[in-house]
């Protein structure tokens, strides 16, 4: 039976609505007070365990309004981090990092990964000759493995342009799509000189085989909204007069999918004049698409496509598109889907990512499970500031919460 609760709540400030049919007057106070229907099952009072549907609470009114079809079946918690062995073992001097999706040819997993040597020295100092980022001054390369544990590096796969060219400082942070037995490297490129205000582009190359050669497009597939204005000309990236679009400054991570006969590529925008919000740094994803692997790729009028997250991490299921959302806002922490790959909704709220920069698997059954692709994969980790190796993540299912010996079935054979 559906009930329907009327209550009268006193406003001061900013109010998070919640239910329906909501009317607001002000009072003689000068309070503004607002009458709200409420909608609520029994079902979903019990579930809820609300003690008093005349008194609810904010927090019992965004509860409320949560899908009520919503078991645990993308819930998961991550296990501890693994080292991989052989060549892409730690190795001090090294940055090796942001692995790219796995892919499988020949009996042995691909992975390519940024990889740059030496110290990290900031903005600070000579900007021209220093390495502003352990992701600067890097090249793409690749390793193949076996079993996913011992890898042998096999070189660079797309290394950074000619002096002039739009990726002769760096080329990194790079995913792999594998189509119609062709393959095709994404990835981030920046211009020298790196300042703190320069412009990050994404780059494309494509090969006939995971071994290359690769050919790389001439000009950069992805470029930042061009709707932003800096204040004054001092490199200062939170100073502006107009923030533009929430790529304005950076396109990142970038990951195609084939989709609906298309290509998505999804990205992570970075905003100029950044700010702090309630959830932490203001980053988001778009998703621009193409018809042809190669593109011209259109951003999407809806972009930006999440509220929060940092590196991109999407696979396909179930006739959509899910997105595993980390770190920066404040929807970090979860799994999201949409139907159509560009509308999402949260699908579970996560204990923690234990994994950045995933690079996931891509031969795993992704109809097996939402979340099957996340059993295991690579990421990788600060062994210092300037020095990151890949790792091997893994996760698990969960779907009870019970003590040693306890019975956690939910069936009653009594
Ligand atoms: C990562 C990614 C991009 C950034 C840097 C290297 O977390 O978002 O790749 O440029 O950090």
């Amino acid at each position: 039976m559906k009930k329907t609760v009327k209550s009268l709540t006193f406003l001061l400030g900013m109010l998070i609505m919640a239910g329906c049919n909501q009317s607001t007057s002000g009072d003689k106070n000068g309070q503004k007070k607002e009458t709200q229907e409420v909608e609520a099952t029994d079902a979903q009072i019990d579930k809820l365990g609300i003690t008093s549907i005349d008194h609810l609470s904010a927090a019992s009114k965004r509860a409320l309004k949560w899908p009520t079809d919503l078991g645990n079946d993308w819930f998961i918690e991550f296990e501890n981090l693994q080292p991989l062995k052989g060549d892409l073992a730690y190795e001090e001097g090294v940055v090796r990092r942001d692995p790219s999706a796995m892919i499988k040819h020949d009996g042995k997993y691909y992975v390519w990964y940024s990889r740059s040597t030496g110290l990290t020295q900031g903005f600070a100092g000579d900007i021209e000759n220093e390495k502003v980022f352990p992701w600067d001054r890097c090249d793409i390369w690749y390793a193949t493995s076996e079993d996913g544990w011992t890898w042998k590096e096999e070189g660079p796969a797309v290394e950074r342009g000619p002096k002039g060219s739009y990726d002769d400082r760096s080329v990194f942070t790079v995913e792999i799509m594998e189509h119609e037995g062709k393959y095709y490297l994404s990835y981030q490129t920046v211009k020298s000189p790196y300042t703190v205000r320069v412009k990050n582009q994404v780059g494309l190359a494509w090969a006939d085989s995971p071994d290359g050669p690769w050919t790389k497009s001439e000009e950069p597939i992805l470029s930042p909204a061009d709707n932003g204005i800096w204040k004054g000309t001092k490199q200062n990236r939170f100073m502006v007069e107009k923030k533009g679009d929430f790529d304005s400054h950076k396109v990142h991570d970038p990951c195609i999918l084939p989709y609906n006969g298309k290509f998505y590529l999804y990205y992570k925008g970075e905003q100029m004049g950044e700010e702090i919000t309630f959830g932490g740094r203001q980053i988001r994803h778009g998703v621009a698409i193409a018809d042809n692997p190669l593109g011209p790729y259109v951003k999407s009028p809806y972009n930006p496509i999440s509220n929060s997250g940092h590196e991109i991490c999407v696979w396909p299921y179930n006739g959509g598109v899910a997105s595993l959302i980390t770190t920066d806002g404040p929807e970090k922490n979860t799994i999201q889907w949409s139907p159509d790959g560009i509308n999402f909704e949260i699908k579970s709220v996560l204990k923690g990512v234990n994994a950045h920069a995933i690079g996931l698997n891509r031969t795993a059954d992704t109809e097996k499970d939402p979340t099957e692709i996340l059993r295991w994969g690579l990421t990788h980790v600060y062994n210092s500031w300037h020095y990151q190796s890949i790792m091997r993540f893994s996760s698990k299912r969960k779907t009870v919460h019970a003590a040693p010996g306890e019975d956690s079935s939910t069936d009653d054979d009594e």
